[in-house]
């Protein structure tokens, strides 16, 4: 792989992306970072050039189309795509979730992977050797009680990720999806619960290992640095504690 290979990664200002940042920057990829949060993806491109790795920082809202074709502009060819930004609001039954997180869940998850692919495919085309990542979720592959939006969302990323493998045939790219199962993340949690550190932390309560960032980003970076010719389709990656998405082994 040429040293200048460029790899983007959405949601790069914490957890699996920021972590996915650091190790495609190992395996020499030149990461571009982007998130809303400016300051963290700069403190990351830093850490990250201090460490002997090429990144810069790009802010950047998944879910603004202006803003992300605007970005597209910056780059003849881009090697690597991981659509990581995305999240959870919320665990509320079907009956009483609001509207408003579900839309913003789709919005996230499933548009704004749709903005950053449709934007940076002739590029991915264009290098001769493209990739694209999709980091879904287990809530992209069954459902769970109260994970109503979530899961809808999720499940939305997954068939992008399908039907766009099925579109691209004959074309240089693959398309990857990686489903992680329990994650513990600085973030993930918590933003679901809205900030209530107790709740999030009820999440991983007991449970021996859950995944950590690195984990997920081991396992991305392994998929996208096999041979151009191996597509690892889907990735399920849950912790050995954790059986399916709703048989989670908790020590008391
Ligand atoms: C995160 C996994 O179980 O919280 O994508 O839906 S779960």
């Amino acid at each position: 792989m040429p040293a200048s290979r460029i790899a983007v990664v959405t949601g790069a200002s914490s957890g699996i992306g920021a972590a996915t940042a650091r190790q495609l920057a190992a395996a020499g990829y030149r990461v571009v970072l982007t998130a809303r949060r400016k300051d963290r993806i700069e403190a990351l491109a830093e850490e990250i050039g201090a460490a002997g790795g090429q990144a810069t920082a790009y802010p950047l809202d998944v879910t603004d189309r202006a803003a992300v074709d605007e970005f597209a502009t910056a780059f003849q060819t881009i090697g690597v795509l991981v659509n990581n930004a995305g999240g959870a609001l919320g665990l509320d039954p079907v009956a009483t979730g609001d509207p408003a997180d579900w839309r913003r869940m789709y919005e996230t998850n499933v548009i704004g992977t749709l903005n950053l692919t449709q934007a940076l495919l002739p590029k991915l085309v264009a290098s001769g050797d493209g990739t694209v990542v999709v980091v879904s979720s287990t809530a992209g592959h069954g459902t769970y009680e109260g994970g109503g939006g979530y899961v809808a969302a999720k499940h939305g990323a997954h068939v992008l990720a399908e039907t766009l493998r099925l579109e691209l045939l004959g074309e240089p790219v693959r398309v990857i999806e990686v489903a992680p199962g329990l994650v513990r993340t600085e973030e993930f949690a918590l933003t679901r619960f809205n900030g209530d550190a107790e709740r999030a932390a009820k999440v991983y309560e007991g449970v021996p290992g859950p995944l950590t960032a690195d984990d997920v980003a081991d396992t991305i970076t392994w998929a996208v640095t096999r041979p151009s010719h191996v597509n690892i389709d889907l990735l399920v990656v849950r912790p050995r504690a954790q059986a399916s998405n709703t048989k989670l082994y908790r020590e008391s």
